[in-house]
């Protein structure tokens, strides 16, 4: 639908830029109708190349809690009850898998043929920021999480995808978080937050990219000791 939409665009205007804004609209709409991850800004780099960079997938999971937008902050140090017996329960830092994609959007465009057309990009810095969400009903004022930035190469080639395995939360945040919310007097509660994702680097001109996308998950007292 979208390309035959660019095609009809070009014949009627003959004009990249308005088919450049089409698609933008169309990316921004379909990034808006996930609820589970989205962002304004997801196709970064358009703007200036027509190369789109989106973040098609954040899934974030520890050891005891695969594939899962469960956080377990608190460790049961007794699994079984019985303190003659070591059983603590299962305690990871949690890291996401996420699904990075980049699409060329003006089909008579050719990377590396069309002048100013760029064949890959080279993300080199991410950035996560952490916010409580109360959108789930939820009014209880959760502990504040503090942004972290990471330094990570990742080359895209233009018309493909690459998954790969970054931070989400460490050991350290998930203690700071039980601690705060001990001492808060909500450490039998769930609360829900969003990790939002953003990156930033370069394609193969060195044209600025920069893209972002949030993962909603609950943090507080889950069970993993079954699991084991
Ligand atoms: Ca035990
Ligand atoms: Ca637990």
């Amino acid at each position: 639908m979208v390309g035959w939409g660019g095609r009809l665009f070009i014949k009627h205007w003959g004009s990249n830029r308005c088919v450049l804004f089409l698609f933008l609209v169309l990316f921004v709409l379909a990034a808006c109708g996930d609820e589970q991850i989205g962002a304004a800004g997801q196709c970064g780099g358009a703007e200036l190349t027509g190369i789109c960079v989106t973040i098609d997938l954040i899934s974030p999971g520890s050891v005891s809690l695969p594939q899962s937008d469960d956080v377990d902050a608190f460790q049961n140090p007794d699994c079984d009850g019985d303190r003659t017996t070591n059983d603590p329960e299962e305690f990871s830092r949690h890291s996401a898998e996420i699904t990075l994609s980049v699409v060329n959007l003006i089909s008579s465009n050719e990377p590396g043929i069309t002048s100013g057309v760029p064949t890959f990009v080279t993300l080199t810095t991410y950035q996560i920021d952490y916010q409580e969400t109360t959108d789930g009903g939820n009014e209880v004022p959760g502990p504040l999480m503090t942004a972290r930035e990471f330094n990570e190469t990742i080359r895209i080639d233009v018309e493909t995808s690459q998954t790969v395995t970054l931070a989400f939360l460490e050991i350290a945040q998930l203690i700071e978080y039980s601690a705060q919310a001990i001492q808060d007097g909500i450490d039998d509660t769930i609360l829900s937050y969003t990790a939002t994702y953003s990156f930033s680097g370069e394609d193969s001109l060195g044209n600025p990219v920069f893209v972002e996308a949030f993962k909603k998950f609950q943090i507080g007292n889950f069970n993993t000791c079954s699991s084991e």
